[in-house]
């Protein structure tokens, strides 16, 4: 064109470059060159859209759906066997007051007519104030464990002096609670030791719940038997990313379990990996760089990236069975080995989320989308199942004000959702970015790429079908 040879712009330089350009050997490095960087893109392209992606489940449906529409008839549930299941958690004396508020929400929304037992843990000698409270509260059995000293601790083999030493380090680093031996010991035995203890041995599921959690639906169904009879091992609500500098070498320590035990990239695994971020910069030569070279935060010895989501495991309902296993055990082992609950602050939901994906099936883990819950600052909650709500219901009793309206399509039972900060929609599940995600290999609908850059996600509350915001 004939600006670009306009001399003021070029000038010497383009005779120079011309003359290069005639050059044959200039020609064969550019064409040689050129073919690389297209050969580079279409590797990096097959690598990370088409070898990493994935398949829609072969059983042609989803295998993972709400286990029910809307109000159930308790009356009937409540007089078949109980699942061998109970209610987790684990607080300290001084959070009587969250705890309370806790149980209370629980047993109004679920326990009072299946009235599991509930327990409560602590690293310390509970107070007399705290189990005759709770007593009073639950209205199944209250039982009250104290954590023997060599569960709630460190990993063996770590002095208190390089532990404090790395505490120090998260601290000036500003890694969330980093810098508070407490809650490594909390995330460590969540992690693992957990599932060893004495006073589980009897139980084939638990929820863990939180002091300061809070439920907003009626759950009129048994969410133990529903697992049991599904197949479900890991139960979930909210999903969303890890912080990153809690956790920099978590995910190769996993992938390295994965590849010592030859387990192979099936499509749960595969929804752990970023296959989104700069992927066109990202061919095979780069991977190698940045797997085996650089050992970059987040990356495999591969060169690929975990996404950060994960399942926030402050809900769980899950199978005790599963996590007791041998495989998970040993996966558990491998990363305490590795020192990461302490060097780093490794969380045991990140840990517990990267292990279901790793050792289960897609069909395995469900979605509590029924469930409204919330944990500062992020929530769920559903739409309500229209006509399915059983006002009449002498059971469920008399329907609450703050219940929210019916919607076609909805399947929440008397949900509430005018619950924490739900004016902020960003909150909701971080707008289901990871929850579309890691639900992928059990999902044969789908979000289209169209609705989800219109905020269409599935089971979203608060949005139109055009993606704006309901005021
Ligand atoms: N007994 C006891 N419980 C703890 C301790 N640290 C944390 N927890 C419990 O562990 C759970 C998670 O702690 P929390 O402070 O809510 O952490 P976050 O939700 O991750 O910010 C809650 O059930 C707490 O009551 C501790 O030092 N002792
Ligand atoms: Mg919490």
């Amino acid at each position: 064109m004939k600006f670009l040879s306009a001399p003021f712009l070029l000038g010497p330089t383009s005779s120079i470059s011309r003359r290069l350009f005639r050059s044959r050997r200039v020609r064969f490095l550019f064409k040689v060159s050129a073919l690389i960087l297209l050969l580079s893109v279409l590797e990096a392209f097959y690598h990370s859209q088409v070898s990493l992606s994935i398949p829609r489940p072969a059983e042609q449906h989803n295998l993972d759906e709400p286990f029910t529409i809307g109000c159930q008839d308790v009356s009937k549930l409540v007089t078949r066997p109980r699942e061998n299941a109970v209610l987790v958690m684990l607080a300290r004396n001084s959070e009587l007051q969250e705890a309370r508020a806790t149980i209370r929400n629980v047993e109004d929304k679920f326990n009072k007519w299946f009235k599991y037992p509930v327990l409560f843990l602590n690293n310390e000698p509970w107070s007399e104030e705290f189990m005759r409270v709770m007593k009073e509260t639950v209205s199944g059995e209250a039982k009250f464990e104290v954590i023997p000293e060599g569960i709630w601790g460190p990993t063996e083999g770590l002095t208190e002096e390089v532990m404090n030493k790395y505490l120090k380090q998260q601290e000036a680093d500003g890694v969330y609670k980093g810098q508070i031996a407490g809650y490594h010991h909390m995330c460590r035995f969540y992690s693992g030791e957990f599932y060893s203890l004495e006073a589980l041995k009897e139980y084939k599921y638990y929820w863990r719940l939180e002091p300061g959690v809070s439920y907003s639906c009626s759950l009129t169904y048994d969410p133990f038997l529903e697992m049991a009879r599904r197949g479900k091992k890991y139960g979930y609500t909210v999903a969303l990313w890890e912080e990153p500098n809690t956790c920099p070498s978590l995910f190769r320590a996993v992938d390295e379990f994965r590849t010592q035990n030859n387990i192979p990239m099936h499509p749960n695994w595969k929804a752990m990996i970023d296959t989104e971020t700069n992927w066109l910069l990202k061919p095979a030569p780069i991977r190698w760089l940045l797997g085996k070279m650089l050992r970059r935060e987040h990356y495999n010895i591969k060169g690929e990236k975990w996404n950060l989501c994960h399942y926030w495991s402050n809900f769980e309902i899950a199978d005790l069975d599963f996590f007791r296993g041998d495989q998970y055990q040993r996966l558990f082992k491998h990363l305490d080995k590795s020192g990461g609950f302490y060097r780093e602050r490794w969380g045991d939901a990140p840990v517990h989320s990267l292990a279901v994906h790793l050792l289960l099936e897609a069909k395995e883990l469900h979605h509590f989308s029924d469930i409204g819950y919330y944990h500062h600052p992020f929530w769920q909650c559903p739409q309500n199942a229209k006509g399915r709500q059983l006002l009449d219901d002498v059971m469920i009793g008399e329907a609450s004000q703050k219940m929210t309206e019916e919607q076609e399509g909805g399947f929440g039972c008397r949900c509430e959702c005018g619950l924490g900060n739900s004016d902020d929609f960003r909150m909701r599940n971080n707008r289901g970015i990871c929850l579309e995600r890691m639900q992928q290999p059990a999902a044969w609908t789908r979000a289209s790429w169209w609705d989800l850059r219109r905020r269409r996600w599935p089971y979203t509350v608060g949005f139109d079908n055009e993606g704006k915001k309901v005021v």
